[in-house]
């Protein structure tokens, strides 16, 4: 018996236009990052060689996003790219009343306003930086229900973004339903390193809310990423499509915010999705005050025209596969290096574990926060922190959060970078990681008071 032999796998797209990058020497990086305060955020990114910061809005549209581009209505109201977006939210993810907004935060922010009153708790599988802070602003406290493996980096449960039934009947018998407008969960869940909720356990958590005649929103942002996982992993689910597995996610939830920058595969947007006609009546008024009229809710036509071809591409298996196998080739390269990352491997990108990378550092002195920089000095690749700067403070108290997860993430965009490029950076993280006893401390020099992270600013200790 001959073994078969080793068949790769490509993208199933080819290149048809290219966007040259500029290279830096390391004294220009040096000028750069000091500059930036220490903080990936604040480079300029025409100083920056591969771009990993975020999968947000950065992907590459598809040609017919493109020539969707082009059929733009700009109608002020009544756009046929709203009709055209609504119908595909109802096809692929089955809830029945769209509310556009100009992204994600918007969507948080008009249903955190309509559904949280001052007192209430919103149980979720980890908390998301813009989400609790929403659910703050309209007086609500988030608690965090996921499983306990999911705060552990090197726990490779298939099903890390799980939410543990008995924390969240806890938290029902402590509060009572009454106080819990909705409990928010996440597919690939973000904070947790892009790790995925099985539909067992979606399932028990549904019936368990429907005990208590509490409502689920989904934060859908990820979910085709999530039904990838679960294709691969779930027992019952391999010969499911992951269009039919969304739409079993979605059917399990009551409505779900969207930044359609990551999943819908477009530099802007973002919407509302409810099934409740009620919600979505109060939301619907609410938008036009914050976001644009109600059918548009910040988005041009023809960025609404792009989210409706992009969530249809979203689900296409090939595109998924190459996806998450991308982040998988760097990740397990990295593995290869002896580079602690978290494991299993996520969806959206490589969780670098930095407290286990630079044991030297006190979390005071935001290790995750030094990595990003050391990283950026090393070549050019730019990443972000999520660790103890993301984590901010507790309203309550004014002090530091300190989340059990140190993280540095390499995002990866969808369809933008071609495995040579996952090579460099895989080399210039295990370059960094041979000369991690030199790497130093950081500390916070300027800190604004909401989502410090995006514009804080730090100096290396002593
Ligand atoms: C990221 C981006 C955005 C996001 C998300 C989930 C699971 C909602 C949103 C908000 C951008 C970002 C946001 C805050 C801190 C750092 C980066 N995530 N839910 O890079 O959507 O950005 O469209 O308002 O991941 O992970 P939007």
């Amino acid at each position: 018996m001959t073994e078969p032999r080793r068949r790769s796998w490509a993208e199933p797209f080819k290149i048809k236009m290219v966007e040259p990058l500029k290279m830096t020497t390391r004294e220009e990086r040096e000028v750069a990052i000091r500059e930036a305060g220490y903080n990936t955020f604040l480079l300029r990114s025409e100083d920056v060689y591969i771009d990993l910061l975020t999968d947000s809005g950065t992907s590459a549209m598809s040609d017919r996003q493109w020539a969707g581009m082009m059929l733009g209505d700009e109608a002020y109201a009544g756009s046929r790219n709203f009709y055209h977006l609504e119908a595909a939210v109802r096809e692929i993810y089955g809830y029945k009343h769209l509310v556009p907004t100009h992204q994600g935060r918007g969507a948080e922010h008009l249903l955190s306003q309509t559904l949280i009153k001052q007192g209430d708790v919103i149980p979720g599988n980890m908390y998301f930086t813009t989400t609790r802070l929403h659910q703050e602003l309209a007086g609500g406290r988030f608690v965090d229900v996921i499983i306990d493996e999911a705060h552990d980096p090197t726990d490779a449960h298939p099903f890390k973004g799980d939410v543990d039934l008995a924390k969240l009947r806890q938290v029902i018998d402590d509060v009572g339903p009454e106080r819990i407008p909705y409990v928010c969960i996440a597919t690939a869940v973000n904070m947790a390193g892009g790790q995925p909720i099985s539909l067992a356990n979606l399932h028990k958590v549904r019936a368990l809310c429907n005990d208590h005649g509490i409502r689920i929103i989904h934060d859908a942002t990820r979910v085709a990423e999530n039904a990838y996982f679960i294709k691969e992993r779930e027992p019952g689910y391999a010969d499911k499509s992951i269009a039919e597995i969304v739409l079993e996610i979605c059917g399990l939830t009551d409505g779900c915010t969207m930044s359609a920058k990551k999943d819908a595969l477009v530099n802007i947007g973002g919407f509302l999705a409810l099934d409740e006609w009620e919600v979505f009546e109060a939301c619907r008024n609410l938008v036009v005050v914050y976001e644009g009229l109600h059918t548009y809710g910040g988005m041009a036509g023809r960025d609404m025209e792009a989210v409706a071809i992009g969530l249809q591409e979203s689900v296409q298996f090939d595109h998924i596969k190459a996806r998450v196998g991308q982040v998988k080739y760097l990740g397990e390269k990295l593995q290869d290096y002896g580079v602690p990352i978290v494991v299993p491997i996520g969806s959206h990108g490589v969780f670098l574990d930095a407290k286990a990378f630079l044991p030297q550092l006190d979390q005071d002195h935001y290790p995750a926060q030094a990595l990003a920089a050391e990283l950026y000095l090393d070549s050019g690749v730019r990443a972000m922190e999520r660790g103890v700067v993301s984590a901010g403070r507790d309203p309550e108290t004014g002090e530091n959060r300190h989340p059990s997860l140190e993280l540095v993430r390499l995002t990866v965009p969808r369809r933008v970078y071609t495995q040579a490029h996952m090579d460099v950076v895989a080399e210039s993280v295990a370059e960094v990681w041979d000369n991690r006893e030199e790497v130093r401390g950081l500390q916070m020099v300027y800190e604004p008071s909401d989502l410090r992270f995006f514009q804080a600013r730090f100096e290396p200790v002593g």
